[in-house]
């Protein structure tokens, strides 16, 4: 038996045509049903449906020997006992930099002025900012990051951005792209030794469903 752990929202349905492409077809749908294994058409092919950030962690204990999980969240789980073979191309965005509208974030910078930066994204920034020689206290939140400079409680956030539509309702501007992020299938690096025979072919349909 192979699993693949996805998360529901924008991972599993667009992963589901790639699936599809592969010839895997799961039954049901995560957002109807409560089900958190899903089987498919395949009898040796199951799915199971956990939080976006839970992905990598199945897949590094070979609870799941597949999954997919987006470049955010693998930078922050560090990425121990995991191969990221592929890009998938999907659930893209940028982690950015943002600010409320009216903070000039590149005179605070060009000042060294140390800065309150929120974000559910502790390591990409502290990366990100250490690089630059910033100076920043980091604060760590779990969602709605666009409210903690709108309250005080920030100066700037780290977060992904998509259409923008969330900073522009909030007041607030990207002033710095940290990186592009897509989402990758991630496999977990024993069982792709042990069970290479069974999991190669999904990720070489994978590969060409990608294509
Ligand atoms: O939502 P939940 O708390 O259940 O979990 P999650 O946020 O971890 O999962 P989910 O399904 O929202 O995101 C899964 C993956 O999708 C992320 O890990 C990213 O790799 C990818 N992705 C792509 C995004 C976005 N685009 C995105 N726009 N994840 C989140 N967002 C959020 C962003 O954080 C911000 O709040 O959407 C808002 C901005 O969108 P725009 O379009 O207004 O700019
Ligand atoms: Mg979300």
């Amino acid at each position: 038996m192979i699993t693949l752990a996805l998360s529901k929202g924008r991972i599993f349905d667009e992963t589901l045509p790639l699936l599809k492409g592969a010839g895997i077809v799961p039954r049901g749908d995560p957002e109807s049903s409560r089900k958190l294994i899903l089987r498919t058409n395949r009898r040796d092919v199951r799915v199971v449906i956990v939080r976006a950030t839970d992905v990598p962690t199945y897949v590094q204990y070979g609870a799941a020997e597949l999954g997919v999980a987006g470049k955010d969240v693998l930078d922050e789980h560090g990425g121990q006992g995991l191969y990221q073979p592929l890009d998938l191309g999907i659930a893209r965005c940028r982690m950015m930099v943002a600010v409320p509208v009216g903070f000039n974030y590149r005179e605070a910078v060009r000042q060294g002025a140390r800065l309150k930066v929120a974000t559910k994204y502790v390591q990409t920034a502290r990366e990100h900012f250490a690089a630059k020689g910033v100076h920043v206290d980091l604060i760590k939140l779990y969602g709605s990051m666009e409210l903690a400079p709108l309250t005080g409680l920030a100066d700037a956030i780290v977060d992904l951005v998509s259409t923008g539509n969330t900073l522009r309702a909030n007041n607030l501007k990207a002033v710095e792209e940290i990186a592009p992020v897509s989402a990758r299938l991630i496999v977990n690096q024993a069982a792709l030794k042990v069970k290479r025979v069974a999991i190669q072919p999904v990720l070489d349909s994978f590969a060409a469903a990608v294509r």
